[in-house]
Order: structure tokens, then C-alpha cells, then sequence
């Protein structure tokens, strides 16, 4: 029964997989079996990654590359199958967000997020599928969020994106699925990490940011996820347990988006 869930002899590359989220699936990718390679936007970033993985036992292979720079993108790519091999798993992981009232956010700042978010995994997918068409198979996963589904106030660009990236996801399974590409997304709930981390920031008084309070009362398990919540689903969704899974989100987020929320 394990063997179906086996990442052994498989390739992974996690964008933006120094820390968080991408660091936690990476993790286990590595204890499925896989060779993991993950990618930061410059050498100091990427040194702390290689550091982080070292500290854990993993022989990870680094490679500077902004994930919104064609060029970089493609010479990496090229350069990660050269250097290791075929790339059988590709998590669009790199993301950023920006907090601003969308009255307030300027044009430029909401195409940056829109740039990372959503055209960066339309880049990287590109790059890599071709190998995947060759060798007849491959696995692509997005990671949206609950903003795939959810608005909510100052996150105008990052909605826009993370639905668009559900969107590319349902395109690039219904596009590739004829050459046995399987591409899902994971869409996290609210997880502690240092992009969500000022949104828990204890208040002067030592109380709980209020809108930590918030989540707690939106979340069924009442409580933020934690990144390894996303091993089990991600493991799933690179594996060939899901081969048969195609243009599907997996919500891993508590409960939140079956609950209109806790009574006040
Ligand atoms: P995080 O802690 O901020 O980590 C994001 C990673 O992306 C960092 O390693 C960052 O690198 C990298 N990155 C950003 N821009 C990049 C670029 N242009 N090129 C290459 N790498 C880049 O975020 P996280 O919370 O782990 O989130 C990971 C993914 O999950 C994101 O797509 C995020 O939107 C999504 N997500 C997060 C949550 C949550 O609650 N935390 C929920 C749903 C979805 P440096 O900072 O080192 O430059
Ligand atoms: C926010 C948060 C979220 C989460 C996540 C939810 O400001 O609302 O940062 O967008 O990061 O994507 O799934």
C-alpha cells in the first residue's frame, strides 16, 4: 500500500522552498523517496535554504532564479536536468502577498503580485512540461489558497491571483492530461508562517491580534495550520495515488471553507 504513495527515484523542484510552506513539503518529498531542488530570488536567500536543509539531513540541490524572470526560469530549468535530472514534480510555491486597501494599491504593486503569483507558475509549468510530455508523464502543483474562493478586505491582487492560478491549474490538467501530466492545486488555509505572521502579531497589551481571533472562529479545528498539515496532501498529489486526480483544488484548511463561521 505504501508503494503507491513511493516518491522514490522521482525529481521535485519546490520554488521558493527555503522556508514555510515549501521547505515543510520539500521535507517530505525527501522522506517519500524524492530528490528535492528548490529555487530562491538570490544567493544570500538561497545560502539560509541550503543551510536549513543541510541542518535537517537533506541533500538538496539549490539554484538561484526569480520565478518571474522567463529567461532565468528556462536557463534553470535546463540547467536542473542537466545537472540532476528530469523533473517529475514541479510545486508552483513561490508566492507573495501585499496587504493594501484596493483603493490605495497602486497599479504597479498589484501587477507584481499578479507577476509571482499567478504568471510565475505559468512560466515555470512551461519550462518543465515539455521533458514531462517526453517522458510521458509529470505532476504539477499550484498552490492556491483560500483566496482562490474567498475576497476579504486589502487583499485585492493576491485574490485576483490565486484565483486565476485555480483557473491555470483546471487548463493545464485539461491541456496535458493526454500525455499522463496530472496537475492539481493545494490550497492551504490560514498556516503560521512568515507570510501570515503579522496577522498574529500579539497586540501591545500581550492580547491575541484580533484577527488571529478571527480565524480561530472561522477554522472548525480552531486553530492556524501548521506547514507540515500540507505533507500528507502534497505527498498525495506529487504520487501515484492521484494519477487518476486531475484539475481538482485540495483544501487543506480545516474546515474553513465548509463553515460560515463560530457564533460571537
Ligand atoms: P513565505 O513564508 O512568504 O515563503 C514564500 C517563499 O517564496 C519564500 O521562500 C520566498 O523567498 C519565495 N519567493 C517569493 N518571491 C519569489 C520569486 N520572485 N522568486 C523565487 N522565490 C520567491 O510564504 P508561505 O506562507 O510559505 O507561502 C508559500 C505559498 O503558499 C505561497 O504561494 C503562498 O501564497 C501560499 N499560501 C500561504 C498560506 C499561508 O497561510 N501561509 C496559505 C495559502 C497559500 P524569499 O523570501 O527568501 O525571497
Ligand atoms: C490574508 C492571508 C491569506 C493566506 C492564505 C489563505 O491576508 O488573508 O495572508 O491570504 O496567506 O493564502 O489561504
Amino acid at each position: 500500500m505504501s508503494d503507491i504513495f513511493s516518491l522514490k527515484g522521482k525529481i521535485a523542484w519546490i520554488t521558493g522552498g527555503s522556508y514555510g510552506i515549501g521547505f515543510s513539503i520539500a521535507q517530505a518529498y525527501h522522506k517519500a523517496g524524492a530528490t528535492v531542488v528548490f529555487n530562491d530570488i538570490g544567493q544570500e536567500q538561497l545560502d539560509k535554504g541550503l543551510e536549513a536543509y543541510k541542518a535537517e539531513g537533506i541533500p538538496a540541490h539549490g539554484y538561484v532564479c526569480d520565478v518571474t524572470d522567463e529567461n532565468a526560469v528556462n536557463t534553470t530549468a535546463a540547467l536542473i536536468e542537466k545537472e540532476v535530472g528530469i523533473i517529475d514534480i514541479l510545486v508552483n510555491n513561490a508566492g507573495i502577498i501585499k496587504r493594501i486597501p484596493m483603493t490605495e494599491m497602486s497599479a504597479a504593486d498589484f501587477r507584481l503580485v499578479i507577476d509571482v503569483d499567478l504568471n510565475a507558475p505559468f512560466i515555470v509549468a512551461k519550462a518543465v512540461l515539455p521533458s514531462m510530455i517526453k517522458k510521458g508523464s509529470g505532476k504539477i502543483i499550484n498552490i492556491c489558497s483560500m483566496m482562490s474562493e474567498l475576497g476579504r478586505e486589502t487583499v485585492s491582487a493576491y485574490a485576483a491571483a490565486k484565483g486565476g492560478l485555480k483557473m491555470l491549474t483546471k487548463n493545464i490538467a485539461s491541456e496535458f492530461g493526454q500525455h499522463n501530466i496530472q496537475c492539481n492545486g493545494l490550497g492551504p488555509g490560514y498556516i503560521e508562517t512568515p507570510q501570515t505572521a503579522p496577522l498574529r502579531e500579539k497586540q501591545s497589551d500581550g492580547s491575541r491580534h484580533p484577527f488571529d481571533q478571527f480565524i480561530i472562529a472561522k477554522t472548525p479545528a480552531a486553530r492556524w495550520g501548521k506547514a507540515d498539515d500540507l505533507a500528507g496532501p502534497a505527498v498525495f498529489l506529487a504520487s501515484n495515488a492521484s494519477d487518476f486526480v486531475n484539475g481538482h483544488i485540495l483544501y487543506v484548511d480545516g474546515g474553513i471553507l465548509a463553515y460560515i463561521g463560530r457564533q460571537p
